[in-house]
C-alpha cells in the first residue's frame, strides 16, 4: 500500500489546494498537522524535509514535493488514470495555469504569515494594518479574476470540470471571507465558490473538517 503524507495546516490555504486535488483524485492520504502558529514550521525536524520552511510538503511514499502547484501537477502526471486537474488542449491548459497562478503566485503570497510577522516587526503595522495589507492585495487579484471569469463564464471556474483554477479559487474565497474581503463586487467567483463547495472533494477539504481545526481561529 502507498504511504502519501501530506503535511498541512488546517487553514494553509496552500494545503487547502493539495487537499482538494488529493480528493478530487480519489488519492487517500496521512495527515500530518504543523502548526504555523508555533512555528512548527521553522523546527529543525520540519526543515529536514522542507528546507523552504512552508506547507504543504507532499511524501509520496518517499517522494517528496514541495510547492502546492507543483504538487497538484504531480499527481496529475503521476496519476494519470484519475480525473485531470489539467486539460489536455494547450490553449485550454494556458488558461487554467494562467488563473491559478494568479491566485497562488500573484495573490496568496503577500497574505502569507511570515509577511505579516515582517511587516509587524519591520513597519510597525497592528492587526488590522495587516488586514488591511491582505485585503488590498485580495482585492487587486479578484478585480482582474472577475474580469476573466465574466469574459467566459463556465459552471466552474475553467470549463464544466473543476481544474487547478477551481483547487486555487475557493481556498483564496475562504480566506477573502476570513479577513473580511467584501465580495459583493465580485459575483462571478462568489458563483463559482458556490459550485465548488457543493463537491464533495471541496467540502471535504474544507479547514473546518482537518483535525487540526481550532474553530475559533476560523
Ligand atoms: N507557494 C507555496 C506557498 C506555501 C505557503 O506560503 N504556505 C504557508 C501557509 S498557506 C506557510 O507555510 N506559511 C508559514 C510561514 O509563513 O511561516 C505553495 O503554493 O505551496
Amino acid at each position: 500500500m502507498t504511504d502519501r503524507v501530506l503535511y498541512g495546516y488546517f487553514r494553509s490555504s496552500a494545503a487547502y489546494r493539495v487537499r482538494i486535488a488529493l480528493n478530487l483524485k480519489g488519492l487517500d492520504y496521512r495527515y500530518q498537522p504543523i502548526n504555523l502558529l508555533k512555528g512548527e514550521q521553522r523546527s529543525a525536524e520540519y526543515l529536514a524535509i522542507n528546507p523552504q520552511g512552508l506547507v504543504p510538503l507532499l511524501d509520496d511514499d518517499g517522494v517528496r514535493i514541495a510547492q502546492s502547484l507543483a504538487i497538484c501537477e504531480y499527481l496529475d502526471e503521476a496519476y494519470p488514470d484519475t480525473p485531470r486537474l489539467l486539460p489536455a488542449e494547450p490553449a485550454a491548459r494556458a488558461r487554467v495555469r494562467s488563473l491559478a497562478l494568479a491566485i497562488a503566485a500573484d495573490i496568496h503570497p503577500l497574505q502569507n504569515t511570515r509577511v505579516g510577522k515582517y511587516l509587524q516587526t519591520e513597519y510597525g503595522k497592528d492587526e488590522e494594518g495587516k488586514a488591511e495589507w491582505i485585503r488590498h492585495w485580495i482585492r487587486t487579484g479578484f478585480d482582474a479574476l472577475e474580469k476573466q471569469l465574466a469574459e467566459s463564464p463556465s459552471r466552474y471556474a475553467a470549463g464544466d470540470l473543476p481544474t487547478l483554477a477551481d483547487v486555487c479559487l475557493l481556498p483564496q474565497v475562504f480566506s477573502a471571507r476570513r479577513f473580511g474581503v467584501d465580495l459583493a463586487p465580485y459575483p462571478n467567483i462568489v458563483r463559482v465558490a458556490d459550485e465548488l463547495e457543493h463537491l464533495q472533494a471541496f467540502a471535504e477539504a474544507h479547514p473546518s473538517r482537518q483535525p487540526d481545526a481550532q474553530p475559533d481561529a476560523m
